[in-house]
């Protein structure tokens, strides 16, 4: 019998993890042969909520949901865990500026990165999916050296797929026709939705749609203000998306990549694209199904290395503003 695969889920009782445990206990990260242990994460205000998630988890009959554990304690909620998918975060309110935000999810981080490597297993992969996401995992991270650095990674795989839609949309053709977008930097309104890479149906996308102001003036903006226009239509934020995307990311790790075709990841710079070493930068990345690298080599054209300068400027800052949070 496979062994099972032991997935820590921080924030488990929000909504993000309300469409994500279902389909994890359902198999759709791991596969229909491997069977899942789910230590599920929460403050003790959130307690009462997750106990009802764990009731519908349980009246899913799900034949690959093995054991269930529902913890406040970092210690035991990370025993043992191959992936640790840190969502829970406190997100930004009204007249918080930014600086508090990095302080508050800093006191999150810096405990979870210790507890993951004192007590996970040593294959451990962590996604940080809670904003800012880029920043709190490189507090987790610093904080958990002992994990090597390839096995980390933040989300930018919702912006990936909000952008290979509008693509699709806009050139009138079915998703998989759309490859190679990359998401650059932080996910963040600075992200850059790369167009200059992309390919349509196995061409430039620049030469399928023929209509140069559109990728700066609609494409662009349109992925990175989408989680804004979500709030305002939905009143509330991403969910079902976002999971979906935390989805994606793990499936694309733990798969090898298509041949023509790359991952939005962000991952631990090792100075790639002139990026300073340790930022947690998106790339586009390749997995071999084991390991993840960053696609090399790619010609980045002037606009699109303004803008890359202009996030990785951002994500600089954001380290600046959290170095006490930091080991020295
Ligand atoms: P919710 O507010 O619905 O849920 C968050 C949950 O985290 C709550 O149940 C809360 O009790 C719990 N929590 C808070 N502190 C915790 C801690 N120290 N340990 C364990 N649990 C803790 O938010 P939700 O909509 O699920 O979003 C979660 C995070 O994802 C937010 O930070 C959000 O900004 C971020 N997102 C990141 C995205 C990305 O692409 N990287 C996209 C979607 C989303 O905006």
């Amino acid at each position: 019998m496979t062994t099972p695969v032991r997935v820590a889920v921080t924030g488990a009782a929000g909504q993000i993890a309300y469409s994500l445990l279902f389909r994890l206990a359902a198999g759709d990260v791991f596969g229909p042969e491997t069977p899942i242990e789910l230590s599920l994460i929460e403050i003790e205000p959130a307690m009462a909520a997750l106990e009802g998630v764990a009731m519908e988890l349980d009246d899913c009959a799900f034949p690959l949901l093995r054991r269930m554990e529902l913890t406040t304690d970092l210690a035991r909620g990370f025993d043992g865990v191959n992936w640790a998918l840190l969502i829970g975060s406190v997100p930004r309110k009204a007249g918080m500026e930014r600086r508090d935000l990095l302080g508050v999810n800093g006191a999150i981080f810096r405990p979870q990165g210790r507890a993951l490597a004192e007590h996970a297993a040593s294959d451990v992969r962590v996604l940080v999916v809670g904003n800012p996401c880029n920043t709190n995992a490189l507090i987790a991270r610093e904080n958990a050296r002992e994990i090597p650095a390839e096995r980390w990674f933040s989300m930018t795989r919702l912006d990936q797929n909000r952008a290979r839609t509008q693509l699709a949309q806009r050139a009138g053709v079915a998703l998989d026709e759309v490859r190679t977008v990359a998401i650059w930097g932080n996910h963040s309104a600075t992200q850059v939705p790369d167009y200059w890479h992309a390919r349509i149906g196995g061409k430039p996308a620049t030469e399928v749609i023929d209509d140069a102001a559109w990728f700066d003036e609609h494409f662009i903006p349109t992925v990175q203000q989408r989680g804004a226009a979500i709030i305002k239509a939905r009143g509330a934020s991403s969910a079902a998306s976002a999971a979906n995307a935390v989805i994606d990311s793990v499936r694309s790790v733990i798969h090898p990549s298509a041949a023509d075709d790359w991952e939005a990841l962000g991952v631990v710079s090792a100075g790639e694209y002139g990026i300073p070493e340790g930022l947690f930068f998106g790339f586009p990345v390749r997995s071999d199904g084991e390991r993840v690298h960053v696609v090399e080599g790619l010609d980045v054209p002037e606009p699109l290395a303004a803008r890359i300068a202009v996030t990785r400027d951002e994500l600089i800052a954001e380290r600046a503003e959290i170095g006490d949070l930091l080991p020295s």
